[in-house]
């Protein structure tokens, strides 16, 4: 381990464990937590050759934010640091996340994100039992969905071997809830993005090809037009900003529940397209059908957007609608930062 542990903390701050604190969400949770007094924060990195710190520059000279190495495919680097620390919370939220990789790399994302899960689990039954454990769920668990708003109820139809992964690390967090009494939960929570989100996610792809298209334009310079994949694809997104304070409420309640998080919204990634051209005032139209159909810049031949079959999934999630109401009515948590606002914030970013 790379840094003094202090077995016995004399301020009688509470500890918190996150992995994935490089990654959107642990950077989130990791700065949400900081503005709190009474935590203690350990960051979970994992070891590389270059350092990966962009997300948590900002966190490194506080004196609550320790950054410790560990890794979910490494179950003995987890039970040194669960053993030494004594976390009161654990946050898993370190994934293989991509989903278009997770069939490039399926034994690797179940590993990590499944297998990842019980080393976890295993750590905190032998060393820290009290420990309350989150475990980052997906709606990429429910794949092929039988009705829409989906609640708590819907079944796990996963379409993806990242969802495969996702789904079976629920059924064990249950197995061993239920059977150590541990509080260990996996919420479900739907696409949540922002200006810390992965470049090569839907939206941030988008919203880094407009700012990129927006200063062509205005320089008179020739540039390639975006290339996605499937743009009928719905998805109910938020920004990560309001998912971090739902999972620290799920985190904390008398008993160990679980739920759903998300807008309540639909949209298709072709709608996400064309408010993100609207916020730096590009107006398109769309023209051509399937893999022919493109974006033009309105009242021109310029193409801002066409389709590359590449980016088409063996099995795509048509449909996602999150009904996050009994998290609205037992956490009393609702999301702050609506659809356009996310947008406009991670447009205006890229743009910057
Ligand atoms: P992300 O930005 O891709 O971050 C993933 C983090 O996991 C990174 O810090 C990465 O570290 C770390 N990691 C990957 N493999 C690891 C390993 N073997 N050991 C330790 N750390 C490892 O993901 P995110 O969007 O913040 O998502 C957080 C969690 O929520 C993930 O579990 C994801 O599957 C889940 N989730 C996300 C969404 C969403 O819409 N964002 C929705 C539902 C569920 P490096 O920096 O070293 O790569
Ligand atoms: O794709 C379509 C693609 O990769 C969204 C992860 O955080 O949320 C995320 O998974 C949609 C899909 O996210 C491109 O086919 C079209 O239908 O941004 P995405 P995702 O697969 O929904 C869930 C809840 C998670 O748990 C995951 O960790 O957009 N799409 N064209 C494209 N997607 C990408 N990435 N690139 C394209 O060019």
């Amino acid at each position: 381990m790379n840094i003094m542990i202090q077995r016995k903390n004399l301020n009688n701050m509470k500890k918190v464990l996150i992995t994935g604190v490089t990654g959107q969400d642990g950077s989130y949770m990791a700065e949400y937590l900081l503005n709190f007094t009474e935590y203690e924060v350990y960051g979970i990195i994992r070891r590389s050759s270059t350092k990966n710190y962009k997300n948590i520059e900002h966190l490194l000279n506080k004196s609550r934010f320790k950054i410790v190495t560990g890794d979910l495919s490494d179950s003995q680097s987890i039970d040194n640091l669960v053993r030494e620390i004594q976390p009161d919370y654990f946050i898993n939220l370190a994934a293989q996340s991509f989903v278009a990789a997770s069939w490039e790399i399926p034994e690797q994302t179940f590993d990590v994100d499944a297998v990842g899960v019980i080393r976890c689990l295993e750590s905190i039954r032998k060393h820290a039992p009290k420990c309350r454990f989150y475990n980052a769920g997906s709606s990429e668990e429910l794949g092929n969905v039988d009705y829409s708003p989906q609640d708590e109820k819907h079944p796990l139809k996963p379409r993806s071997p990242y969802g495969a992964a996702k789904a079976a690390a629920r059924h064990i967090v249950k197995v061993y809830r239920e059977s150590y009494n541990l509080y260990a939960i996996q919420g479900l929570l739907y696409n949540h993005e922002s200006e810390r989100r992965g470049e090569e996610f839907v939206t941030r792809k988008i919203t880094k090809n407009v700012a990129r298209i927006k200063k062509s334009l205005d320089n008179n310079q020739e540039f390639k037009p975006l290339e996605l994949g499937n743009i009928d694809a719905k998805r109910d997104w938020s920004h990560a900003e309001d998912f971090v304070r739902g999972i620290w409420l799920m985190l904390n309640q008398e008993k160990p529940n679980e739920f759903i998080l998300s807008s309540g919204e639909t949209h298709t990634v072709r709608e996400f397209i064309e408010k993100s051209f609207n916020v730096v005032d590009i107006k398109g139209k769309w023209e051509g059908q399937g893999v022919n159909e493109c974006f033009y810049l309105e009242n021109s031949d310029i193409k801002l957007v066409c389709i590359n079959p590449i980016f088409y999934r063996p099995a795509e999630v048509d449909l996602l609608w999150g009904d996050s109401n009994e998290a609205r009515l037992k956490l009393n948590w609702r999301p702050e930062i609506s659809f356009d606002c996310l947008i406009k914030r991670m447009v205006d970013n890229d743009f910057k």
